[in-house]
């Protein structure tokens, strides 16, 4: 695969285009990031952007994780000594699954966030910055809650933290465009550079199809679940024998969870895919690409069942190592 390819696959956006194709053109020593709010168990949203970072080390990147704990003591998350713990814990689980240590730099945003040019250079993005656009970049980060100060303060470091961790690319699921929008806009109003942005797809729902996959509603696979517990989740899943469902009685889009979580989380992480059917229903079907996989659950020769039972033993290898990581700290 051309480096260009493997840095893009399965982004659902990148801005711009142009950007990337530069940095896809020299990639070596090149930083990118992912920021998250430190959370004491990790789940499938956060393997995505992981697969992400796995694929840019691929490319010759430097990756950095930035354990946020500034941002989610911002958002609500809890006192800043529970939040530094579980940023720990978040660490190890990410080396389970399978960042390479070498080439991974784990940073606290406290290590700099509450430095006085830091706090200089964001109370000036906070004087060019309206409440009404800040509260914009935050909407589908917050949640329902009613803002507080600290949301709109929120998307203002995340902006600023491009800065200061050096980066060339950022990375984020969908749900941060907002943010890098609004950091595209504002670093260069305070002299900093623009950076390229690249987002990954959100996950649909399991059970419905619709909406996002959360941790906050709905069932959610994590590294927490047990073997047991993930396929009874799969099994559960909403699995009609097509790419494209149709919307739902009011309207709502749909899309195949299970197709998905093959296409994100399963066929990037390995070579081939085997799905084992006794010989009296055919025998053992083998994939190397989603889309073959995705055609024979279409055409009827891959069943719903198998598709799903299939999926639930590869979850459980990928998310086996940071499960027995949690066990360990836990003991
Ligand atoms: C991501 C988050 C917080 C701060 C960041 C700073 C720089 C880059 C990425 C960052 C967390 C993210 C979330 N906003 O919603 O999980």
């Amino acid at each position: 695969m051309d480096t260009y390819d493997l840095i893009t696959r399965n982004a659902e956006e990148v801005v711009t285009d142009e950007e990337v194709r530069e940095l896809a053109a020299d990639p070596e020593g090149k930083r990118t990031y992912v920021g998250y709010e430190p959370s004491g168990v990790l789940h499938l949203g956060h393997l995505l952007t992981a697969n992400k970072l796995i694929d840019l080390q691929e490319a010759g990147m430097e990756v950095v994780v930035l354990l946020a704990d500034v941002h989610a003591y911002l958002n609500g998350k809890g006192t800043f000594e529970e939040i530094r713990e579980t940023a720990e814990q978040m660490k190890a689980q990410f080396i389970a699954y399978g960042l390479d240590e070498e080439s991974t730099e784990f940073v606290y945003g406290s290590e700099f966030q509450l430095d006085e040019e830091y706090t200089l250079d964001l109370h000036e993005l906070e004087l060019s910055t309206t409440m009404n656009r800040a509260q914009r970049a935050m909407a589908e980060i917050q949640g329902d809650e009613t803002a507080k100060v600290s949301h709109l303060v929120y998307p203002l470091m995340q902006t600023l933290d491009i800065e200061y961790l050096d980066l060339d690319l950022a990375v984020g699921g969908l749900d941060q465009r907002k943010v890098h929008m609004l950091a595209r806009e504002k670093l260069p109003e305070v002299d900093y550079e623009v950076r390229p942005a690249l987002h990954t797809p959100i996950v649909a729902d399991l059970t419905s199809g619709e909406g996002k996959m959360s941790s906050s509603e709905g069932i959610t696979i994590s590294m927490e679940d047990s073997t047991e517990d993930l396929a009874e989740k799969v099994n559960s899943a909403y699995c009609p024998p097509t790419r494209d469902p149709e919307p739902d009685e009011d309207g709502n889009e749909r899309e195949n969870p299970v197709l998905e979580l093959f296409e994100y989380h399963v066929f990037p992480r390995f070579e081939e895919i085997v799905v084992e059917r006794p010989e009296k229903y055919g025998g053992d079907l083998t994939y190397e690409t989603y889309e073959s996989l995705a055609a024979d659950l279409e055409s009827g020769e891959l069943h719903p069942a198998d598709a799903k039972g299939t999926l639930a033993s590869y979850l459980d290898e990928l998310i086996a190592p940071g499960r027995e990581k949690l066990h360990e700290l836990r003991e």
